[in-house]
């Protein structure tokens, strides 16, 4: 029998770095999308149909984005993070910093969602010309976190599927078959 599995799948990272541009690129349609004005925040979903694949599941995927960085206040990280299934961290390989600011997120949404899966993202991998770091220091990053990760690019598609079925995989395969 196909299992139903919907998932809320939260994405994080510094501004800029690319999260709306990979919901945009991942979710072809644009957009069945919620926006939810009074937090910042914007909902899209997404069904991956897994029923040919060894899962047989087919999982609705609500994807969380924040609207602006700034008014995104640690007031409304809770709300944002409450219910969390899984979580999307998303760094920009030309700047450094991004990676490094990721540990801030884990920790926010750890508190909120406990101990929910997450995979971590270099995105804009098209860019190669002005890195600050590659796949080497993510592959750290991952290790260190016990994360899957991937080099993505949200302007060329680059891994931009792969990363989110990634994600809901782990998910499928967590809630056992
Ligand atoms: P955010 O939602 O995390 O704040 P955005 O980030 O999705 O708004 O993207 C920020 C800027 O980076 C945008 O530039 C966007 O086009 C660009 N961008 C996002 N992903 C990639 C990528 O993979 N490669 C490249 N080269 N650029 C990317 P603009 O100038 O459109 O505002
Ligand atoms: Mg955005």
């Amino acid at each position: 029998m196909t299992r139903e599995i919907k998932v809320k799948i939260c994405l994080m990272g510094e501004g800029e770095v690319g999260k709306t541009s990979l919901i945009k690129r991942f979710v072809l349609e644009m957009f069945d999308d919620k926006y939810l004005a009074t937090l910042g925040t914007k909902v899209t979903k997404k069904v991956l149909d897994m029923r040919s694949s060894d899962l047989n599941a087919n999982i609705t995927m609500m994807i969380w984005d924040i609207m602006g960085q700034k008014g995104f206040r640690l007031l409304l990280k809770e709300a944002y993070f409450y219910g969390a299934n899984a979580g999307l961290l998303i760094s920009d390989c030309t700047r450094r910093k991004t990676l490094d600011d990721l540990e801030e997120w884990i920790g926010s949404i750890r508190e909120i969602a406990g101990n929910i899966p997450m995979v971590v993202l270099a995105n804009k991998s098209d860019l190669v010309k002005h890195a600050e770091f590659g796949e080497a220091e993510l592959k750290e990053f991952a290790k260190a976190h016990d994360m899957a990760c991937f080099m993505t690019s949200a302007k060329t598609g680059d891994n931009v599927d792969e990363a989110f079925e990634k994600l809901a995989r782990i998910l499928v395969e967590k809630t056992g078959r």
